[in-house]
Protein backbone atom coordinates (compact mmCIF):
# COMPACT_ATOMS: atom_id res chain seq x y z
CA UNK A 1 0.00 0.00 0.00
CA UNK A 2 1.16 3.15 -0.62
CA UNK A 3 2.77 5.14 2.50
CA UNK A 4 1.89 8.64 3.01
CA UNK A 5 4.56 9.89 6.00
CA UNK A 6 3.24 12.37 8.12
CA UNK A 7 0.92 14.04 10.39
CA UNK A 8 -2.53 15.96 9.36
CA UNK A 9 -1.83 18.48 11.39
CA UNK A 10 1.00 19.94 8.91
CA UNK A 11 -0.41 22.43 6.53
CA UNK A 12 2.33 20.43 3.67
CA UNK A 13 0.71 16.98 4.68
CA UNK A 14 -2.58 18.30 4.62
CA UNK A 15 -2.28 19.54 0.83
CA UNK A 16 -1.57 15.74 -0.03
CA UNK A 17 -4.12 14.58 1.74
CA UNK A 18 -7.16 16.76 0.51
CA UNK A 19 -5.21 15.59 -2.95
CA UNK A 20 -5.39 11.96 -1.88
CA UNK A 21 -8.92 12.29 -0.97
CA UNK A 22 -10.40 14.34 -3.70
CA UNK A 23 -8.51 11.65 -6.39
CA UNK A 24 -9.60 8.72 -4.01
CA UNK A 25 -6.36 7.30 -3.43
CA UNK A 26 -5.79 4.58 -1.41
CA UNK A 27 -2.78 4.93 1.07
CA UNK A 28 -1.88 4.61 4.66
CA UNK A 29 -0.83 7.47 6.63
CA UNK A 30 2.60 6.60 8.67
CA UNK A 31 2.58 9.10 11.55
CA UNK A 32 6.04 11.25 11.43
CA UNK A 33 5.89 14.74 13.33
CA UNK A 34 8.25 17.30 13.43
CA UNK A 35 9.16 17.23 16.71
CA UNK A 36 10.09 13.05 15.97
CA UNK A 37 11.59 11.77 13.12
CA UNK A 38 12.18 8.05 12.91
CA UNK A 39 15.88 7.01 12.59
CA UNK A 40 16.87 6.57 8.93
CA UNK A 41 14.16 9.15 7.56
CA UNK A 42 16.27 10.91 5.54
CA UNK A 43 16.46 7.73 2.93
CA UNK A 44 12.80 8.93 2.47
CA UNK A 45 12.78 12.60 3.06
CA UNK A 46 16.12 13.80 2.19
CA UNK A 47 15.21 16.82 4.11
CA UNK A 48 13.85 14.96 6.55
CA UNK A 49 10.30 17.20 6.39
CA UNK A 50 6.86 16.06 6.32
CA UNK A 51 5.50 15.26 3.76
CA UNK A 52 7.09 12.06 2.04
CA UNK A 53 5.36 9.63 -0.20
CA UNK A 54 6.76 6.05 -1.47
CA UNK A 55 4.37 3.71 -3.49
CA UNK A 56 5.30 0.97 -5.98
CA UNK A 57 7.06 2.94 -8.21
CA UNK A 58 9.02 5.92 -6.46
CA UNK A 59 9.83 7.38 -3.14
CA UNK A 60 9.41 11.04 -2.80
CA UNK A 61 9.25 14.43 -0.84
CA UNK A 62 7.87 17.79 -0.91
CA UNK A 63 4.28 18.29 -1.36
CA UNK A 64 4.52 20.09 -4.42
CA UNK A 65 6.27 17.46 -5.93
CA UNK A 66 4.23 14.53 -4.38
CA UNK A 67 0.96 16.40 -5.54
CA UNK A 68 2.13 16.78 -9.32
CA UNK A 69 3.09 13.20 -9.27
CA UNK A 70 -0.27 12.07 -8.20
CA UNK A 71 -1.74 14.25 -10.62
CA UNK A 72 0.76 13.17 -13.56
CA UNK A 73 -0.09 9.65 -12.02
CA UNK A 74 -3.99 9.52 -11.54
CA UNK A 75 -5.27 12.05 -13.57
CA UNK A 76 -8.44 11.45 -12.82
CA UNK A 77 -10.78 14.22 -10.68
CA UNK A 78 -7.70 16.77 -12.40
CA UNK A 79 -6.57 19.30 -9.51
CA UNK A 80 -5.26 21.58 -12.08
CA UNK A 81 -6.32 24.03 -14.93
CA UNK A 82 -6.36 22.62 -18.35
CA UNK A 83 -4.94 26.05 -20.25
CA UNK A 84 -1.13 26.92 -19.46
CA UNK A 85 -1.91 30.03 -18.25
CA UNK A 86 -4.33 29.07 -15.62
CA UNK A 87 -1.99 26.23 -14.99
CA UNK A 88 1.00 28.57 -14.77
CA UNK A 89 -1.02 30.99 -12.37
CA UNK A 90 -2.07 28.02 -10.17
CA UNK A 91 1.19 26.90 -9.45
CA UNK A 92 2.29 30.53 -8.82
CA UNK A 93 -0.80 30.37 -5.56
CA UNK A 94 0.64 27.32 -4.67
CA UNK A 95 4.61 28.40 -4.69
CA UNK A 96 2.82 31.52 -3.09
CA UNK A 97 1.13 29.18 0.03
CA UNK A 98 4.24 26.87 0.14
CA UNK A 99 7.10 29.78 0.14
CA UNK A 100 4.98 32.83 2.26
CA UNK A 101 2.12 31.49 3.95
CA UNK A 102 4.18 28.49 5.23
CA UNK A 103 6.66 30.66 7.22
CA UNK A 104 3.77 33.47 7.94
CA UNK A 105 0.15 31.37 9.06
CA UNK A 106 2.57 28.25 10.42
CA UNK A 107 4.36 29.73 12.41
CA UNK A 108 1.44 30.87 14.03
CA UNK A 109 0.27 27.29 14.22
CA UNK A 110 3.76 26.17 15.33
CA UNK A 111 4.00 28.53 18.51
CA UNK A 112 0.39 28.45 19.46
CA UNK A 113 -0.42 24.89 18.53
CA UNK A 114 1.93 22.77 17.89
CA UNK A 115 4.00 23.39 20.76
CA UNK A 116 1.04 23.43 23.25
CA UNK A 117 0.37 19.68 21.98
CA UNK A 118 4.23 18.73 23.37
CA UNK A 119 4.14 20.69 26.02
CA UNK A 120 6.68 23.86 25.08
CA UNK A 121 5.57 27.50 25.21
CA UNK A 122 4.24 29.47 22.35
CA UNK A 123 6.67 32.42 21.99
CA UNK A 124 3.80 35.17 22.02
CA UNK A 125 6.04 38.19 20.93
CA UNK A 126 7.04 36.50 17.50
CA UNK A 127 3.02 35.39 17.09
CA UNK A 128 2.21 38.96 17.69
CA UNK A 129 4.91 40.66 15.57
CA UNK A 130 3.53 37.88 12.41
CA UNK A 131 -0.11 38.97 13.06
CA UNK A 132 0.38 42.96 12.86
CA UNK A 133 3.49 42.77 10.48
CA UNK A 134 3.39 39.83 8.10
CA UNK A 135 -0.31 38.67 7.77
CA UNK A 136 -1.43 41.95 6.59
CA UNK A 137 0.38 41.96 3.71
CA UNK A 138 -0.50 38.26 3.20
CA UNK A 139 -3.84 39.27 3.46
CA UNK A 140 -3.99 42.57 1.16
CA UNK A 141 -2.43 40.36 -1.56
CA UNK A 142 -5.10 37.28 -1.44
CA UNK A 143 -7.98 40.02 -0.77
CA UNK A 144 -6.87 41.08 -4.29
CA UNK A 145 -6.56 38.02 -6.04
CA UNK A 146 -9.61 35.72 -4.20
CA UNK A 147 -12.19 34.81 -6.31
CA UNK A 148 -15.43 36.65 -5.65
CA UNK A 149 -17.73 33.09 -5.97
CA UNK A 150 -16.62 29.95 -6.48
CA UNK A 151 -13.29 28.57 -6.16
CA UNK A 152 -10.30 30.58 -7.92
CA UNK A 153 -10.39 27.90 -10.87
CA UNK A 154 -13.83 27.64 -10.98
CA UNK A 155 -16.61 25.69 -9.37
CA UNK A 156 -14.22 23.14 -8.60
CA UNK A 157 -11.98 22.99 -5.46
CA UNK A 158 -8.49 22.16 -6.94
CA UNK A 159 -5.15 21.92 -5.84
CA UNK A 160 -4.14 26.26 -5.60
CA UNK A 161 -7.20 26.33 -3.43
CA UNK A 162 -6.00 23.71 -1.16
CA UNK A 163 -2.59 25.48 -1.32
CA UNK A 164 -4.14 28.51 0.36
CA UNK A 165 -6.88 26.75 2.54
CA UNK A 166 -4.38 24.51 4.11
CA UNK A 167 -2.64 27.55 5.84
CA UNK A 168 -6.05 29.04 6.53
CA UNK A 169 -7.20 25.79 8.51
CA UNK A 170 -4.42 26.48 10.68
CA UNK A 171 -4.42 30.03 11.48
CA UNK A 172 -8.24 28.65 12.43
CA UNK A 173 -6.70 26.25 14.74
CA UNK A 174 -4.46 28.95 15.88
CA UNK A 175 -7.73 31.32 17.31
CA UNK A 176 -7.08 33.61 14.24
CA UNK A 177 -9.73 34.22 11.95
CA UNK A 178 -9.80 36.90 9.06
CA UNK A 179 -11.90 39.90 9.58
CA UNK A 180 -14.63 40.19 6.67
CA UNK A 181 -14.47 43.86 7.87
CA UNK A 182 -11.44 44.03 6.84
CA UNK A 183 -10.66 41.24 4.19
CA UNK A 184 -14.51 40.78 2.64
CA UNK A 185 -14.01 39.15 -0.51
CA UNK A 186 -10.82 36.64 1.28
CA UNK A 187 -13.16 36.21 4.65
CA UNK A 188 -16.10 34.72 1.89
CA UNK A 189 -13.46 32.57 -0.08
CA UNK A 190 -11.94 30.91 3.12
CA UNK A 191 -15.65 30.93 3.74
CA UNK A 192 -16.11 28.59 1.16
CA UNK A 193 -13.38 27.10 0.77
CA UNK A 194 -13.98 25.50 4.90
CA UNK A 195 -17.39 24.57 3.76
CA UNK A 196 -16.52 22.41 0.90
CA UNK A 197 -17.03 18.58 2.23
CA UNK A 198 -13.45 17.45 1.94
CA UNK A 199 -12.31 20.58 3.85
CA UNK A 200 -14.97 20.70 6.35
CA UNK A 201 -14.01 16.56 7.03
CA UNK A 202 -10.18 17.32 7.63
CA UNK A 203 -11.45 20.53 9.78
CA UNK A 204 -13.54 17.95 11.87
CA UNK A 205 -10.54 14.99 12.16
CA UNK A 206 -8.21 17.84 12.66
CA UNK A 207 -10.26 18.93 16.03
CA UNK A 208 -10.92 15.48 17.08
CA UNK A 209 -6.86 15.54 17.71
CA UNK A 210 -6.87 18.85 19.25
CA UNK A 211 -9.89 18.48 21.68
CA UNK A 212 -9.82 20.78 24.21
CA UNK A 213 -6.09 21.79 23.60
N1 LIG B 1 8.47 22.61 0.83
C1 LIG B 1 8.13 21.54 1.73
C2 LIG B 1 8.05 22.05 3.15
C3 LIG B 1 7.86 20.93 4.15
C4 LIG B 1 7.96 21.42 5.58
O1 LIG B 1 8.55 22.48 5.87
N2 LIG B 1 7.43 20.62 6.49
C5 LIG B 1 7.51 20.95 7.91
C6 LIG B 1 6.20 20.62 8.61
S1 LIG B 1 4.84 21.55 7.98
C7 LIG B 1 8.60 20.09 8.53
O2 LIG B 1 8.73 18.93 8.24
N3 LIG B 1 9.38 20.70 9.44
C8 LIG B 1 10.37 19.98 10.17
C9 LIG B 1 11.75 20.44 9.88
O3 LIG B 1 11.94 21.42 9.13
O4 LIG B 1 12.67 19.81 10.42
C10 LIG B 1 6.80 20.92 1.28
O5 LIG B 1 6.01 21.60 0.63
O6 LIG B 1 6.59 19.72 1.56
Amino acid sequence: MSKLYGVPLSPMVRKVLLTLELKQIDHELVPVTPFRKPEGFEKISPLKKIPAWEDDKVTLADSTVICEYLEDRYPEHALYPQAPEEKAKARWFEEYADTVMLPVLGTVFFERVARKLVNQPADEVKVQEILQTKLPTTCAYLESEAPEMDFLFGADLQLADIALATHFINLSHAGVQIESAEYPRLAAYIDRLFQHPAVAHRIAEDKKVLGGK
